[in-house]
């Protein structure tokens, strides 16, 4: 996969996910149709994960996912959509 997200480097690709969110499925499904590997970080958003310090600073809309590329962070699942195909995205 060359040039997804921005970036050559897919290689660095860290998911902040909650299982049961569908904006957190709708990435999964995403990447997992790249055909590309990335780190799963579970972020528990019913029991305080997103409401940490560490957390805020990853995200501080405090939401669930948040794609960590070699680029920087993505914390909009639309985002995530777009960057991932620009040619297939218009508007
Ligand atoms: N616009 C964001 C919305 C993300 C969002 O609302 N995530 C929910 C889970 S689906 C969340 O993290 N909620 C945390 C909370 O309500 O405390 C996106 O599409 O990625």
């Amino acid at each position: 996969m060359s040039g997804a997200f921005g970036s050559d480097d897919t290689t660095h690709l860290r998911l902040y996910d909650y299982a049961a969110s569908c904006n957190c499925y709708k990435v999964r499904l995403l990447l997992a149709q790249l055909g590309v590997s990335y780190e799963r970080v579970p972020i528990d958003i019913f029991n305080g994960g997103t409401l940490t310090e560490d957390y805020g600073r990853i995200n501080p809309m405090r939401t669930t996912p948040v794609l960590e590329t070699a680029d920087g962070r993505v914390p909009r699942t639309f985002l995530m959509i777009r960057l991932s195909s620009p040619r297939l995205c218009v508007g």
